[in-house]
């Protein structure tokens, strides 16, 4: 039996939309390949980096599929199906939308593969594959681990994901995470996270976890644990982890490098809008946060929203400005994207704001990071306009320049700086 896994680009030549660069390795179907017992029978294609040789024999094909992808993924699928081959969709679009991805597969998978994977390939095997399997969501499975072999010869930027946890505890208007986890926050067994890391020999870890600092009980103690190893690590955290000096010194004797930090906004007001609840608690335009950053020598990543009901050309600029001015190592300005099952999809969905029918995932006309609903101040082409000139303006030549100036983070080490230049560099040519 062969089973191919598929990781879909955001679309390609058919779609029109644009191929990623600088990919990362895709850590669910490594998880997928670690509970199939014959490696042989797997093999992974990336369509953010090769083409799909639909022709090749496959017994199964597993995709997964967020919502940014969706329509890539059912084209993908469709031409599996074509070819009379059994398709199986699972991940998070497909478990906030089952009854759409069901019209795309022989089969959908809600919640996580681990707990179904045995029964579901049983099934198959006895041509009894069931349209719809249902399984718990984020509730960590001792024992299992991904098979990185799946990702051998794949030009992937040199960093492994990893998860120590799952969910997040905070309830973000835009955020599909809060949805999917139901507000629920679970770590993996420790022992099982730090066999992970010296079975793959992992030197420089991005911790994949929606918000890793949730439970700073359990992951201080993780973080004791993971000081012998000397890895370098990366983690996605709130800005509250400011609050909890004991745990910075922690993640810096571990070998945190730096965090990606979902800012959002330097408008309080937006904040509010946004429910994003740790950040207003430490605002006062993160003036001390951010000192507290450096001073533990932590590189920051800063993501943030554009698009807000109380966000013009001007706020948009001062953004960047303030992105610029803090020296940030990367950030990033999104549109900001009504996902299904959030409360912005449902605000504007309400106030009849949603464009493409309300549906723009699997739209033939909408294209990758463009607004899919009418800003308050702006029209929807200004806002795509205006988030597309924040990313080359903060990658720009002489901003680029400006910010690598930073004794503390960016230019602490050669370590951080050859973080700093390479990934301003992917960055740069995607923001083109
Ligand atoms: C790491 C990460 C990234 C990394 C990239 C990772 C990569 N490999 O390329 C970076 C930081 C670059 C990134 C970028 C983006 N991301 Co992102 N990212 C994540 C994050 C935090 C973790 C994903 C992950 O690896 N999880 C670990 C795996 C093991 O869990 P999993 O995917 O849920 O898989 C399990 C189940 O879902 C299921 N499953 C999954 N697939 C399949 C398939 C089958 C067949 C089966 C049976 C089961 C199954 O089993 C798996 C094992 O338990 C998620 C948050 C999240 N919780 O998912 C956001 C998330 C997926 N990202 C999101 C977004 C919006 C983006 C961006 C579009 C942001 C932007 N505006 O630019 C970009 C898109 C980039 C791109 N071109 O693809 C949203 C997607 C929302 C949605 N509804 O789809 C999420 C959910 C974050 C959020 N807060 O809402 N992201
Ligand atoms: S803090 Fe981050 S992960 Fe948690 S709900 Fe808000 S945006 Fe989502």
């Amino acid at each position: 039996m062969k089973i191919t896994l598929i990781k879909p680009s955001l679309g390609n030549v058919i779609t029109g939309y644009n191929i990623n660069d600088g990919s990362m390795e895709p850590l669910q179907l490594a998880i997928i390949a670690g509970l199939i017992k014959h490696p042989d029978q797997v093999i992974l294609y990336d369509d953010r980096l090769e083409t799909i040789p639909f022709d090749e024999k496959a017994d199964l094909v597993c995709i997964t599929v967020d919502t940014f992808n969706a329509r890539r993924a059912y084209q993908i699928a469709g031409e599996y199906r074509k070819r009379g081959v059994k398709v199986v969709l699972g991940g998070m679009h497909v478990s906030l939308l089952p009854d759409e991805a069901t019209l795309y597969a022989d089969s959908v998978v809600v919640g996580d593969a681990e707990p179904i994977w045995d029964e579901m390939i049983a099934d198959y095997k006895k041509g009894q594959l069931k349209t719809r399997y249902n399984a718990p969501f984020g509730v960590p499975q001792d024992g299992c681990y991904p098979d990185r072999n799946i990702f051998k010869g794949k030009k992937y930027l040199p960093i492994s994901l990893l998860q120590f946890s799952r969910g997040c505890k905070y309830n973000c208007t835009f955020c599909s995470v809060s949805k999917f986890f139901h507000h629920a926050h679970q770590c993996r067994k420790m022992e099982d996270v730090l066999y992970e890391i010296e079975k793959d020999n992992l030197k420089t870890i991005l911790f994949v976890d929606d918000n890793m600092i949730t439970n700073r009980e359990e992951l201080s103690v993780f973080l004791k644990e993971l000081i012998p190893l000397k890895v370098k690590w990366a983690s996605q955290s709130s800005i509250d982890m400011v609050n909890d000096k004991a745990l910075l010194r922690l993640m810096t004797d571990s070998g945190c490098v730096g965090n990606l930090i979902g800012f959002e906004s330097i408008n309080p007001n937006t904040l509010k809008w946004f429910n994003k609840s740790p950040n207003l608690r430490n605002f006062n335009n993160y003036k001390e946060a951010l000192e507290i950053l450096r001073d533990y020598g932590f590189m920051t990543w800063a993501s943030f929203m554009i698009g807000n009901d109380f966000d013009t050309n001007d706020t948009i600029d001062r953004t960047v400005e303030f992105a610029i001015k803090n020296k940030f190592t990367l950030s990033f300005f999104h549109v900001l994207m009504p996902y299904p099952g959030t409360k912005v999809y449902e605000q504007f969905k309400s106030e009849d704001r949603l464009l493409y029918d309300g549906h723009w995932w699997n739209h033939p006309d909408y294209r990758y990071n463009h607004a899919a609903f009418r800003p308050k101040l702006m029209t929807p082409e200004q806002l795509t306009e205006a988030t597309i000139k924040a990313n080359k303006d903060f990658y720009s030549l002489s901003s680029v320049a400006s910010r690598i100036f930073d004794t503390k983070t960016n230019m602490k080490n050669l370590f951080n700086l050859m973080v700093y230049t390479r990934f301003n560099h992917v960055l740069k040519k995607t923001s083109i």
